[in-house]
């Protein structure tokens, strides 16, 4: 017998225990699922993290081996092989934690000792009152608003754990809480898409990738990673994005690629490189539409059936409203890309089937909302939208879009406790009366009582003088850090839930330590769009010291505030409880749909299915191979609309001109960006993009010993051109203090013609790690890209984020390299 059935059978007796038990000895929902099942001492176990399904080997009751549970290609996912160090990080948060000055006096909290103060261990009791007392005095004080917990973040996946959902539900017992809107990943354009096309977009299933590869005879790639960007999902990856990618490498397609950086995704394609200057796209965009309107190269048909404005559009692209044609010449000279190659791109795109794969980075800029707008106009130009395996795609890099859907039971969540709180890609939707743009954050706290324009409204920000954030890290991931640091001064108090002592857990007052995935059940689906399966993620090992599940952590918040208070948050359910409605509401959709006879898929009751310890994967249907994103719409524009007030695809928006911004008009523009290699007076030579991590996801696993793999002299690596680097006297190898009237940190350096001249590169989440905590504009000796980058909106149209526009200066560091204190504990008093 293996030990997966010994589990398994352990497992049952516990269960059985569990139905027999008296109502009253389960009160205590906690102690209860201490004995609803005991955890394997050896043997195998499946779990999931957003990388994937994983099986860990567990020996002696330590995990011992990480290793993917499927196959479903031959590229390899090096995030998958490191939850050992994840469990047992020398930086793990073992117990609940409160700053000195703050433990002194919380009413004047020195919050300027913020990240340099030293930590005293208190006991959970003492930190669940202190916590909820000071709450109830900010709320007394000042309201509810004023307590900010939009609390962005990736944290882990798990339909229960869910530590965001978890706060906002906590938060809205208690009367409700400020909040953002939006995200980091697409700000500009999930708000410039709507108006465009009606949809999101960036957010939705993608052409089925088996037509592509049927159909398509170029396939571009402009500004994604997918190679790199692949290895996570916001759920659980189904990891089938991989096996297409694949194919597509195969496939002997013309493959053009479209960006500064020859990434991981272009060298894997063996691609054909094309190399614009950053944040330059849409002047690259009108300058090939240019050419196919003049040399009648476009779908005239396409634009007059299924477009409105191309009319008030097209005066623009010509120069008769500025004077300035936007022609090949005219681009070349500011995206550096000669005028020949311009044309015979447009070209190339007209004259063949070609599908357009966009990933996001291009939209993280200033103007961010112009890209994507510009491209969805060059495709109506070309006339391929709503044909299979055509057209353009937002999603192909992001979560396995374009895997085939399956007809599936999806799973219930866990929800903000309110009619309109929601369970998945949570910012999406509303769960809070007062809230402002993500990116604001800083901007927000620095300036309460500031009223921003945005999208059609006002905002006017609170004032915050309480954060609690779980399951994110702002410190690193926020535009701007010494701006940000400045921010974090203001309110009174900062409580952190935390797994490590990440560089936003130290700028906190009150830490709470957490469990790890994997110390705690849960259950996800698989894959974001094509619900390929569900996993179940049961507890591996034992909790590690003092760290407690996020809902047990407001659950006991939740009884400071009354038993009242407690019922409703918890519906006196343990987690265990909740998973296994979780699974029925997906079980009895799959009941309900038949899916046994229709093609043998059966989900058993939870009990069975929980003790199994398997993966049930649903079938892709015929439906979902077939699937033509805007299929409908072109064949009947009349019966199925799009969502935008023609119906038709907006080049030219009324609804935006009468905003009457003076950042973003009516129809896609070029506009300079604040910052970039085209200005007159640069405020510094190299433009830096700091693109996510091939082998992080943002800061998550910075701590691991993948760390080793990817650095360079001990700090994060900074991709620098072999010219540039002659010029500046720099080898691999050498430490680079990089910088700008911003901030600046310290890189390793990686010399490489796989950055253009002029461009540097250097992945956001490294945390950062102050040689000075007190002094805001210290050095950072990790690497942390968002020091250096800018803290503004796209426009007031969005109020994206705009990190991938940004100017740098490198010099060579002569001096003594600092040692790195971030992934040690902090400060303790003895
Ligand atoms: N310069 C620059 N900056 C960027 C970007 C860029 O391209 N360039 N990209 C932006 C984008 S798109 C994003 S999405 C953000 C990402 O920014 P984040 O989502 O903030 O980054 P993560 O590192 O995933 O942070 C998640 C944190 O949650 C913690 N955590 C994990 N599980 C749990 C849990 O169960 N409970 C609790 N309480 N905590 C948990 C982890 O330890 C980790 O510290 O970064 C943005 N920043
Ligand atoms: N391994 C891993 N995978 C991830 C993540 C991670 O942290 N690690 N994060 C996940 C998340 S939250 C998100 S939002 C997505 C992000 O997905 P993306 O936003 O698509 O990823 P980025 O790396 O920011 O950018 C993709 C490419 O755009 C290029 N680029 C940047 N600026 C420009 C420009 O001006 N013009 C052109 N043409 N190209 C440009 C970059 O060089 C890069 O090669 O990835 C997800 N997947
Ligand atoms: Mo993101």
């Amino acid at each position: 017998m293996s030990n997966l059935d010994l589990s398994r059978r352990k497992t049952l007796k516990t269960f059985g225990a569990l139905a027999i038990m008296p109502l009253i000895m389960q009160t205590n929902l906690f102690a209860k699922s201490k004995v609803s099942f005991s955890v394997i001492k050896d043997g195998e176990i499946l779990t999931a993290a957003h990388w994937g399904m994983l099986k860990l080997t567990i020996k002696d009751g330590l995990i011992v081996k990480s290793e993917p549970y499927q196959k479903t290609s031959n590229i390899k996912n090096p995030l998958q092989l490191h939850t050992q160090d994840l469990v047992y990080a020398k930086d793990r948060i073992k117990f609940p934690y409160v700053r000195k000055s703050y433990l002194e006096n919380p009413d004047s909290p020195k919050p300027e000792l913020r990240g340099a103060d030293e930590w005293v261990r208190v006991s959970y009791d003492e930190a669940i009152k202190l916590i909820a007392k000071e709450l109830k005095k900010t709320i007394k004080i000042s309201g509810n608003e004023s307590i900010f917990a939009g609390s962005y973040g990736w944290k882990s996946p798990g339909n229960m754990q869910n530590a965001r959902i978890l706060l906002h539900r906590f938060m809205n017992q208690i009367g409700g809480f400020t909040g953002s809107l939006g995200d980091y990943s697409t700000g500009a354009s999930q708000i410039i898409m709507p108006h465009v096309l009606g949809s999101i977009e960036v957010y939705e299933q993608q052409t089925s990738w088996p037509l592509v590869l049927e159909h398509a005879d170029v396939v571009v790639i402009w500004g994604a990673n997918p190679y790199s960007t692949l290895k996570i999902a916001w759920t659980v990856s189904d990891e089938n994005g991989f096996k297409y990618l694949e194919e597509l490498k195969n496939s002997g397609k013309k493959i053009i690629f479209i960006d500064p950086i020859r990434n991981e995704t272009c060298k894997f394609l063996d691609a054909k490189w094309i190399s614009p200057r950053p944040n330059t796209d849409v002047a690259l965009m009108l300058g090939m539409m240019y050419e196919l309107y003049t040399s009648k190269k476009y779908d005239q048909n396409f634009l007059d059936t299924y477009t409105t404005g191309f009319d008030k559009f097209l005066p623009y692209l010509l120069g008769k409203t500025d004077n300035v044609a936007k022609t090949p010449k005219w681009a070349a000279k500011i995206t550096k890309i000669d005028e020949k190659t311009i044309k015979n791109l447009a070209h190339t795109l007209f004259d063949n089937k070609t599908m357009i794969m966009s990933g996001w980075g291009m939209q993280r800029a200033h103007h961010g909302e112009q890209p994507h707008w510009a491209l969805v106009t060059l495709c109506a130009m070309l006339g391929q939208i709503g044909l299979a395996g055509r057209g353009f795609g937002f999603s192909y890099h992001y979560s396995n879009g374009g895997t085939p859907s399956a007809k599936a039971g999806i799973l219930g969540g866990i929800n903000s406790g309110t009619s309109n709180g929601g369970t998945g890609q949570s910012w999406l939707q509303k769960s809070t009366n007062s809230a402002f743009p993500v990116a604001r954050i800083a901007d927000a706290l620095l300036n309460p009582g500031k009223t921003i324009d945005h999208n059609g409204s006002k905002i006017t920000y609170p004032k915050i003088d309480f954060i609690y954030w779980v399951g994110g890290n702002p410190l690193v991931h926020h535009q701007d850090t010494n701006t940000n640091l400045k921010a974090w001064r203001k309110p009174r108090t900062v409580v952190v839930n935390e797994i490590y002592w990440t560089p936003t857990a130290r700028m906190a007052d009150i830490v709470m330590p957490v469990t790890t995935i994997y110390e705690r059940d849960d259950i996800s689906m698989l894959g974001d769009y094509a619900n390929l399966g569900i996993t179940p993620m049961k507890k591996a090992i034992e909790k590690v010291e003092e760290s407690r599940n996020d809902y047990e952590i407001f659950s006991d918040l939740a009884k400071e505030f009354g038993e009242d208070t407690y019922k409703k948050y918890t519906q006196d359910k343990s987690d265990l409880d909740w998973i296994r409605e979780f699974y029925e509401s997906a079980r009895s959709q799959a009941i309900k749909m038949d899916l046994e006879n229709l093609n043998g898929v059966v989900m058993k009751p939870f009990d069975e299915f929980w003790a199994e310890n398997k993966p049930i994967f649903f079938t892709q249907t015929q439906e979902g191979y077939d699937f033509v994103r805007y299929a409908d719409f072109r064949e009947d524009p009349i019966l199925a609309p799009l969502g935008t007030p023609s119906g038709l695809i907006e080049i030219y928006s009324e609804t935006i001109e009468k905003m009457n911004y003076d950042d973003c008009k009516a129809h896609p523009m070029w506009f300079e960006p604040i910052e970039w290699l085209g200005m007159k007076e640069k405020p510094a030579k190299f433009h830096l993009i700091s693109t996510h991590p091939e082998n992080r996801l943002h800061s998550q696993l910075n701590n691991t010993a993948l760390r080793n793999s990817y650095s360079i002299n001990n700090r994060e690596p900074i991709w620098i051109n072999t010219k540039d680097a002659k010029v500046l006297g720099i080898k691999t190898g050498d430490l680079v203090r990089v910088f700008n009237k911003r901030g600046q940190i310290l890189a390793g350096a990686l010399v490489s013609d796989d950055v253009i001249s002029g461009v540097v590169r250097l992945s956001e989440g490294a945390w950062y790690d102050p040689f000075d905590p007190l002094n805001l504009n210290t050095l950072d000796k990790n690497g942390s890209a968002n020091v250096l980058t800018i803290d503004m909106p796209t426009s007031k149209l969005a109020n994206g984020n705009i990190s991938h526009t940004c100017l740098v200066n490198i010099e060579k560091f002569t001096g003594k390299a600092p040692e790195l204190s971030i992934f040690k504990e902090p400060k303790m008093q003895n």
